[in-house]
Formats: structure tokens, C-alpha cells, sequence
């Protein structure tokens, strides 16, 4: 049950450019108007800015800087991503509270969001290091119609959706190494793991999680990353706002997903090829039967790498040892 005080700010995040009367309050979480002051102020204590006139009512005008659902919230430009964002300083990693939830039927485009994750994991039981309050550490449920074997999409589209972010908002020069990573300067700054359920001809659920590594300094992350790993701020020399690439993440990721129902993966595997790292180069493949060199001719509409097999011939992988940087 959300508690009364949650629910006030609920009613006050939904009105953020307008101001609501002490009696539709009142009304709607059924306390007298006393009892709505004195949540105000306990309010106030904790951060929040509040203003309050008479014959209009309240609203807020600053959130505490401190990570929340309803901080990140609060002015949220979305129709459907993130109306539930469920927020903890720590877990074991956002896309297994994602999975949970998911199981107990939370709503489609429910939001996961952690200050750090201790066991944050990347694909094939990778680790995702996610130092606290350093990066955005976050898993979307989504409920795609569309075909299980579509899945891998979703990652593709993820990563154009972070890579318009990153270009547009925080104007680094993005690339995406397939099929999952962003990649500044040749090195990692963001990661994507998709994860769902389905039954053979119908997805129950997808976990899509995003790791980005925001405010990290070179010391945040372990020494083995140190040559492989970039955060923004070590591109930048800034410090960004967590809570405001949250929403334009959540904002351009709607929009994108939106686009990709209504007009199928066509301009989604246009935009990631523009993107993509060393499309049209030589690039060293190994199996576990073959070693060879090919070129990296694009995307396929599964998700596969398109290459060329040893003898010349157009082929798909699914799955194979990428020498990227040589
Ligand atoms: P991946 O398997 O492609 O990449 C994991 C590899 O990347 C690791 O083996 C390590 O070499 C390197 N690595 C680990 N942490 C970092 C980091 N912070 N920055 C750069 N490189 C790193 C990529 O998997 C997908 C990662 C998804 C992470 C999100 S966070 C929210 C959600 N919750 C969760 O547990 N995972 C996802």
C-alpha cells in the first residue's frame, strides 16, 4: 500500500506545472486540510521546495536532489514509460526485482531504477560494475507484441535510443559495437541485456537493462576496466544530472519504440548501422570450428552480425569471438 505521504507527492508530481487546492487534496486522499500542511512541511524538511498560495493551492517547485520514483518523475514528458518507477539506494541488480515484478503482472513499461547494483550482470553471466550513484543502473518491463524471435530487436533499438541521448544531450560521438555496448572513443560507457519470458509463439514479458556510466572517474572502476571502460564525465569533464538522462532516456525511448511498432525494424537497423562500430571494415571472427577475417556488412532483422563466411559467402552469426580492436 502506498503510504499517504507517497500518494500526496504522486498527486503534487502529476500537477507539476500547475497548482492543486488544499481541498482537491483533501478530498482526494480523504485527511483534513491540517493533516495535508503538516505533510507539507514534513515534506520540506526532506528537500522538497513547496509553494504554497492562498485561493490556489500547492505545487512543487524543487524536488531534493536525492533519487526517487517520484523525482524521476516529477515533469516526465511519457505516455506509458516509467507511469511505475519503483526505486531502491541498492540491489542485487534491477533486472532481477524486473523479473519479479514482471511475474506479479506489473504494468508495461514499469521502470526499475538502483543507486547500485552488487551483483549488476552483463550477458553470459558477465558482471556489470555499478558503483553507487555513479551511473544509471536500470531495467524497463515491456510487454512487445511481437514474435519471441523479434526479441533481439529490442536490444538493437535500446542501443540507437542511447546513442540519440548521448549525441543529442551530452554531445559525445557514440558508436555501437555489436550488439550491445556503447562504446566512446573505442571504449565501453553503456551496456544493454535483454532478457524474457515467452511461450513458444507469444513473448510473456521482456527485462531490457541499461548500465551507463555517468559520473565515474577512473578510480570508481576496478583496474581491470581502466583501458576498456569510459564514463560522460570522462569524456566530458562534466558532471551530468542522473535524474535528468533518466527522463530523456525514458522520453526518447518511448518515442523510438512507438515508431518501431508502428513501422516495423526498418528505421531502427538504418539508424543503429550509422552508428555501428567498424561497419564495413575487416574484422577478425573465431568459432569453435573456424579463425578467419571478413567484413562487418551490417545488421540482420534478428539481431544477427552480418559477415562473410571463409569461402567468400554472405552469412549470419549469432554467436562468435569479435576481435573489435584490431
Ligand atoms: P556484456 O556482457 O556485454 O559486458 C560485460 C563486460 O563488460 C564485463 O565482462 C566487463 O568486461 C565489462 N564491464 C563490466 N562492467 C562495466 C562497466 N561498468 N563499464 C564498462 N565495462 C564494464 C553488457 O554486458 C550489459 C550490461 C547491462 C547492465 C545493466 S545495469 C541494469 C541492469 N541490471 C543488471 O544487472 N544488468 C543490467
Amino acid at each position: 500500500m502506498q503510504s499517504t505521504r507517497n500518494k500526496l507527492i504522486d498527486i503534487l508530481s502529476n500537477n507539476s506545472d500547475t497548482y492543486i487546492s488544499g481541498q482537491a487534496i483533501s478530498e482526494q486522499l480523504q485527511i483534513s486540510r491540517s493533516a495535508i500542511w503538516k505533510h507539507m512541511k514534513e515534506l520540506e524538511k526532506d528537500g522538497y521546495v513547496i509553494e504554497g498560495k492562498s485561493k490556489r493551492g500547492y505545487r512543487i517547485l524543487e524536488y531534493p536532489n536525492k533519487l526517487s520514483g517520484n523525482t524521476i518523475k516529477w515533469g516526465l514528458e511519457t505516455e506509458w514509460l516509467g507511469k511505475e518507477i519503483i526505486y531502491k539506494d541498492t540491489l542485487k541488480s534491477t533486472q532481477i526485482l524486473a523479473h519479479e515484478l514482471a511475474q506479479g503482472h506489473a504494468q508495461h513499461g514499469t521502470v526499475v531504477v538502483a543507486g547500485e547494483q552488487t551483483q549488476g550482470r552483463g550477458r553470459m553471466d558477465h558482471t556489470w560494475e555499478s558503483s553507487k550513484e555513479k551511473g544509471i543502473w536500470m531495467s524497463f518491463i515491456l510487454r512487445p507484441e511481437i514474435a519471441p524471435n523479434q526479441a533481439p530487436q529490442l536490444t538493437l533499438l535500446a542501443a540507437t535510443v542511447l546513442a540519440e541521448v548521448l549525441r543529442r544531450d551530452v554531445g559525445v560521438v557514440p558508436m555501437i559495437k555489436w550488439p550491445n555496448d556503447l562504446l566512446i572513443n573505442r571504449k565501453k560507457c553503456a551496456g544493454i541485456l535483454t532478457e524474457m519470458q515467452a511461450e513458444q509463439d507469444q513473448i510473456w514479458y521482456v527485462v531490457l537493462g541499461m548500465g551507463i556510466n555517468v559520473n565515474h572517474t577512473l578510480d570508481d572502476f576496478p583496474k581491470d576496466l581502466h583501458s576498456r571502460a569510459t564514463s560522460l564525465k570522462l569524456e566530458t569533464d562534466k558532471t551530468w544530472e542522473i535524474r535528468d538522462l533518466i527522463q530523456k532516456i525514458l522520453v526518447t525511448f518511448e518515442r523510438t519504440y512507438n515508431t518501431y511498432l508502428d513501422n516495423g525494424f526498418s528505421v531502427i537497423k538504418e539508424r543503429w548501422e550509422k552508428d555501428g562500430f567498424r561497419i564495413g571494415e575487416q574484422i577478425k571472427i573465431k568459432t569453435l570450428r573456424d579463425k578467419w577475417e571478413a567484413p562487418f556488412l551490417g545488421i540482420a532483422e534478428d539481431g544477427a552480425l552480418q559477415t562473410k563466411t571463409p569461402n567468400g559467402e554472405e552469412t549470419k552469426l549469432y554467436s562468435a569471438e569479435i576481435d573489435w580492436f584490431s
